[in-house]
């Protein structure tokens, strides 16, 4: 995808480097730290091995999702398993903690916890992606040799002004008995793909991973946008016998009102399983999403529904729904997504990208910017057939520590309650609240009820408990990376509302960053949307990932998901703390509270 600069994201310089002196203490704020049990080790050199510039307090950089060692990532791009070890590749500028001059970042993990780092695999050095190696995805070949898709920003000669525009093309591995695929070559028939007449060059993007049809005919999409105002988003189907000359027959789906279509993903997903299926997939058992990253607001919508593969044309089972108008992935920062089918452990993985909400100006000075979300497990959810359901992968618990557990934890009205096993800024941490008795109260007040169903995320924080009316069922939830004194904190709340109709109640889910940080020029944006409670659902569940400055949050066991990122000024390592709190007007009970620290990864360059 494309990332472009702001002049009003550059905000007022903060003085963050420190003296000499302050050396030591920079060490203890970096990543490394806790691989370091001899604090006589914390000099200079685990300041330069671990973070991106020396000398730069770095409280922010975290500890156990994928960051390269410095500089600026965006994307993820074509992760894929093969010969027992995960890729992951990524969009990454070498030369600067701001976007420019595109390459894929190449890394390697067995269980996609720890990495290894790789020299880059794909950057720009033809005609056609001389100004950048885009976005792009992962396609096993019959013999079982992976192929990159890519998108080229194109250049002719040395001419800055005949820019050609976006291009697809493609890069085979050189040795494909290398199960670390370091070397990748471009194809000889690059570009494989040109915007069709009528279609902008400029807005012709982000390849999926492509699939064989019944016919034997292989087929990708491209991301683009058409009408006389730009304003449709659509996905562009190309088709190819030998993968080499591509065709583009048609779009698969268009949306009006959508923008740009970024980053589009297709996949199927079995209708009463968890298990992941490949693009071939068909039968019964099997619908299909659709999703796609809107440049246009950034953020990453999908719909459920039907492709069919005659007519290759995709149709979503909810109109209302359709892709880029409903569902989002994550209701907070979370973009240009791309899932991959495990084939080591038969399911669906989806990676997003989550970048900074700090200035540009913070980001050169701590010398990176963005962090990747932790690899989500992603299936239908089997109770409605409308929605996905993502929780992190299993392999992520390995890093949990010191478990504590409280139970039945009273948080009376009003009150703060602090969970003192928690500390910190590396946490996984898992609530169950009681589901609250739904009184009949409410119902006495239409005009009451129907105020409340509109309520949002940002209206409870801006008004605070008053919005919700005398009876409310929240806000209540839980404040992480919080001071003492809650001066700072950030909060993931839920709130049940009722939207007029008899028994016909909704819960809210939000994030509050607007307390999250004594730093200004940091954006504070609410975050939130509804999460579905069934009625046969025992309790109110949030697991909430706690890493240093970044936060994300599984409502539900995974119905509705919301990253945060954020950048507390106090509330750091170990003054971090966590707490239950209830604004609402009715008492609430917490069934049980579970938190474990969270050991740090490793991401070394790898060495032979
Ligand atoms: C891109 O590379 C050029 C040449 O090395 C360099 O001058 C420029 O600063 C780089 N741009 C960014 C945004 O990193
Ligand atoms: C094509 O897209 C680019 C980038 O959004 C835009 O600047 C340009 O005006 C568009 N061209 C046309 C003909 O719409
Ligand atoms: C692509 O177009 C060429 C020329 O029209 C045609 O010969 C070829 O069969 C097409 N291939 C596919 C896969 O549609
Ligand atoms: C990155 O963050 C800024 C500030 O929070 C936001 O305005 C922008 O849309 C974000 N971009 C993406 C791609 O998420
Ligand atoms: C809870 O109430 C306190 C005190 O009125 C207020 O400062 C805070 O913003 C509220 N938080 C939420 C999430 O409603
Ligand atoms: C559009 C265009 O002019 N493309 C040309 C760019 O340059 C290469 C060789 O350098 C030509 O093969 C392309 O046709």
């Amino acid at each position: 995808m494309e990332q472009s600069f702001h002049p009003t994201m550059a905000a007022k310089h903060r003085v963050m480097l420190l003296a000499s002196a302050m050396i030591l203490l920079a060490a203890l704020f970096s990543p490394v730290e806790a691989s370091h049990k001899d604090w006589h080790q914390l000099g200079v050199e685990s300041i330069k091995s671990s973070s991106s510039a020396t000398h730069v307090y770095q409280p922010y950089r975290t500890a156990y999702h994928f960051q390269p060692r410095k500089n600026w990532m965006n994307d993820p791009n074509g992760p894929l398993y093969y010969k027992g070890w995960y890729h992951f590749f990524y969009q990454y500028n070498r030369d600067a903690a701001v976007w420019g001059n595109i390459t894929w970042g190449h890394a390697v993990s067995r269980d996609m916890v720890h990495w290894r780092t790789l020299h880059t695999a794909l950057k720009g050095d033809k005609w056609y992606d001389m100004k950048g190696v885009w976005s792009g995805s992962a396609t096993f070949l019959d013999n079982g040799v992976p192929v990159l898709l890519y998108t080229g920003w194109a250049i002719n000669g040395t001419d800055q002004s005949s820019i050609r525009g976006q291009t697809q093309a493609m890069a085979v591995p050189e040795d494909p008995s290398d199960p670390l695929l370091r070397e990748w070559d471009k194809s000889p028939h690059n570009p494989i793909a040109l915007a069709p007449p009528g279609f902008n060059d400029s807005m012709f993007r982000d390849p999926t991973e492509a699939w064989k049809g019944y016919d034997g005919v292989w087929r990708m999409l491209v991301g683009a946008v058409k009408g006389t105002d730009q304003s449709i988003g659509t996905a562009l189907l190309y088709k190819s016998t030998d993968f080499n000359k591509w065709n583009f027959t048609g779009e698969i789906q268009s949306v009006a009102g959508t923008g740009m279509w970024e980053c589009p993903d297709i996949y199927p997903v079995h209708v009463k399983e968890k298990t992941g299926l490949r693009l071939s997939a068909r039968g019964p058992h099997v619908k299909h999403v659709l999703k796609v990253s809107l440049d246009r607001n950034k953020h990453d919508y999908y719909s459920v529904g039907t492709y069919d593969e005659k007519t290759d044309l995709y149709t979503p089972d909810d109109t209302k729904l359709d892709t880029g108008l409903g569902l989002r992935y994550d209701y907070g920062k979370f973009y240009a997504s791309k899932t991959f089918f495990d084939q080591n452990k038969n399911r669906r993985v989806l990676w997003g990208w989550a970048n900074e909400s700090s200035s540009v100006q913070d980001d050169i000075e701590k010398g990176w910017s963005s962090v990747q979300c932790l690899p989500r497990h992603i299936w239908l959810d089997e109770e409605s057939s409308a929605n996905l359901v993502q929780w992190p992968i299993e392999e992520v618990d390995k890093l949990r520590r010191n478990e504590m557990t409280e139970k039945n934890v009273e948080v009376g009205v009003g009150k703060v309650v602090p969970v003192k096993a928690a500390k910190g800024a590396q946490l996984d941490i898992v609530v169950d609240f009681a589901l609250p008795e739904k009184s009949e109260g409410l119902e006495q007040n239409p005009n009451l009820l129907a105020e409340m169903g509109h309520l949002t995320c940002s209206d409870l924080v801006t008004k605070g408990s008053n919005a919700a009316g005398p009876h409310s069922f929240g806000p209540f939830g839980v404040h992480v990376l919080a001071t003492g004194d809650l001066q700072e904190r950030t909060s993931i709340f839920f709130h049940l509302i009722h939207d007029g109709k008899h028994q016909n109640w909704k819960t809210l889910f939000c994030g509050d960053q607007s307390q999250s940080s004594l730093q200004q020029d940091v954006d504070k944006t609410v975050y939130g949307s509804y999460v579905r409670v069934d009625d046969s659902d025992k309790v109110l569940s949030v697991r909430i990932l706690v890493d240093h400055s970044i936060v994300e949050s599984f409502a539900q066991g995974g119905r509705t998901v919301m990253t945060s990122r954020v950048y507390p000024e106090l509330a750091v390592k170990d003054a971090a703390h966590v707490f239950l709190f209830n604004n609402g007007t009715e008492p609430v009970t917490v069934k049980s509270v579970s938190t474990w620290e969270m050991k740090s990864v490793n991401i070394k360059f790898y060495k032979p």
